[in-house]
């Protein structure tokens, strides 16, 4: 799995009001309303004021991440709650986070990204978060996905649960994988066809889900396509980014938005009127 570095989380805080910038231009809906349509809710239907979210940094494996909790803390922030990195570490931190009344607790090592909502036990992951997070946004990229063929490059767990998911909207779903047996296990899972030609692939789909850190050649790349692209690093060249009409990246914000709702919407869901 791929880990974030130092270098890919140093400018995520100065960036997040031109994320959301590009989220609107790009699909429509603004970070908080596209975290809320990838779990299916508006935000009309979400009560997040005064939620307290405690971010609890994490020492196991490869270590921290410099500024990886207060950026998590600040996508938080910006979708209306209050957040705070804990002083102390891991479990030190997490007890932390419970004595100052946390209702809601994010912690990352180098395998799971998860938001605990400490009122009832329940649990968002970002791998779901970021699929759902990305499906939303190449649904609203390309005005519904519905009947529409769509190529998956990455059958790991962020590829596979989106495919799942845009297969579920009635997307015609093609998908590439390196991983042969996680390609096959995939295509018969979601009933999706499978290639083992990524160029042709790309070159005649004008919608990408991509969920692979593989560099993607710009030669193969149709103009006018549109790429859902969580996968890290960024795998476009020069050629790539002209030809295509949008690419909807970024290295962790709608991935821990979405997180961050799901996880409110354990416990905040407003009763209906
Ligand atoms: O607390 C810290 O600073 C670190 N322990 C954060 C580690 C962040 N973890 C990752 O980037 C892993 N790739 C896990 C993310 C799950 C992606 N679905």
């Amino acid at each position: 799995m791929t880990r974030l570095t130092d270098e890919m989380v140093k400018d995520i805080i100065g960036s997040l009001d031109s994320t959301n910038d590009m989220l609107v231009s790009l699909t429509g809906m603004d970070t908080l309303e596209l975290a809320c349509d990838a779990i299916g809710i508006v935000p009309e239907m979400l009560d997040l004021r005064g939620i307290k979210v405690g971010v609890v940094p994490v020492t196991s494996g490869k270590g921290i991440i410099k500024k990886f909790s207060e950026s998590v803390a600040e996508i938080v922030r910006k979708l209306g709650m209050e957040a705070f990195v804990t002083e102390y570490a891991d479990v030190t931190g997490l007890a932390e986070a419970l004595s100052s009344g946390a209702e809601m607790i994010f912690m990352a090592d180098d395998i799971k990204f998860i938001a605990i909502n400490t009122t009832n036990g329940r649990f968002s992951n970002n791998s779901f978060s970021t699929a759902a997070g990305y499906v939303s946004a190449l649904k609203g990229a390309a005005g519904g996905l519905a009947g529409k063929d769509v190529l998956v490059i990455g059958a790991g767990r962020v590829g596979g649960i989106a495919a799942e998911l845009m297969a579920d909207m009635g997307a015609r779903i093609t998908i590439f994988d390196i991983d042969k047996n996680a390609m096959k296990e995939l295509s018969d899972r979601i009933n999706a066809k499978m290639t083992d030609d990524l160029s042709g692939a790309i070159s005649s789909h004008v919608l990408v889900f991509n969920a692979s850190p593989a560099a993607i050649d710009g030669r193969d790349v149709k103009e006018g396509t549109i790429f859902s692209s969580p996968g890290i690093p960024f795998s476009f060249d020069e050629t790539g980014i002209k030809k295509a009409e949008k690419i909807i990246h970024d290295p962790l914000d709608i991935g821990a938005a979405v997180m961050a709702v799901q996880c409110a919407s354990f416990s905040r869901l407003k009763e209906r009127q």
